[in-house]
């Protein structure tokens, strides 16, 4: 007999086309097929990052117990950013949905295809926010900082908390 381990993961979502809350959903609905949700986030209201001529995005983080590895859960992602009907589009530009994989356990990963933690996660408020509601005492692997430390630094312009009809508190 086999037992697969069980990881920890952060996952970070992200929608601004088509009916964003109802993308959320959706998309947690999936994901929990293959992944055992523990905390979600507030949905946040996030001014476009990277390419500001798209509508806003809603952004929500969600952390979980997981017995896929890191390469089967970045596949299972993205079969369902493909079955939701993403299409894929230019760098930062707008998105059905967009599933990515902030934190696998302790691991950090550095393949062509992954590279765990996110690269850009620290430099983003609409990851740190979010992140910061479920886990701001967690350390991030590979520094010895705690996510509320990053989020002192990060810019939180424009972003807002909204309930959960999706309206802004
Ligand atoms: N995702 C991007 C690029 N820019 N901006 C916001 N506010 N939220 C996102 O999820 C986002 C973005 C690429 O994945
Ligand atoms: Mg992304
Ligand atoms: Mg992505």
């Amino acid at each position: 007999m086999t037992t697969n381990s069980q990881t920890c993961v952060i996952l970070a979502l992200g929608s601004n086309l088509g009916d964003r809350c109802e993308n959320l959903r959706q998309a947690l609905k999936e994901i929990s097929t293959n992944l055992s949700i523990t905390k979600t986030s507030s949905i946040y209201e996030t001014p476009p990052w990277g390419y500001s001529d798209q509508p806003v995005f809603f952004n929500q983080v969600l952390s979980g117990i997981t017995s896929l590895n890191p390469l089967d859960l970045l596949t299972f992602v993205k079969d369902i950013e493909q079955k939701m009907g993403r299409v894929n589009n230019f760098l930062n530009g707008p998105r059905l949905i967009d599933i990515d994989i902030l934190l696998f356990g302790e691991q950090i990963i550095n393949t062509e295809n992954l590279e765990i933690p996110h690269p850009r996660m620290l430099e983003r408020g609409f990851v740190l926010v979010p992140l910061a509601e479920i886990e701001p005492d967690l350390v991030i692997p590979g520094t010895n900082k705690r996510v509320a430390v990053f989020l002192q630094k990060v810019d939180q312009t424009g972003i807002q908390k909204l309930d959960s009809e999706g309206i802004k508190k």
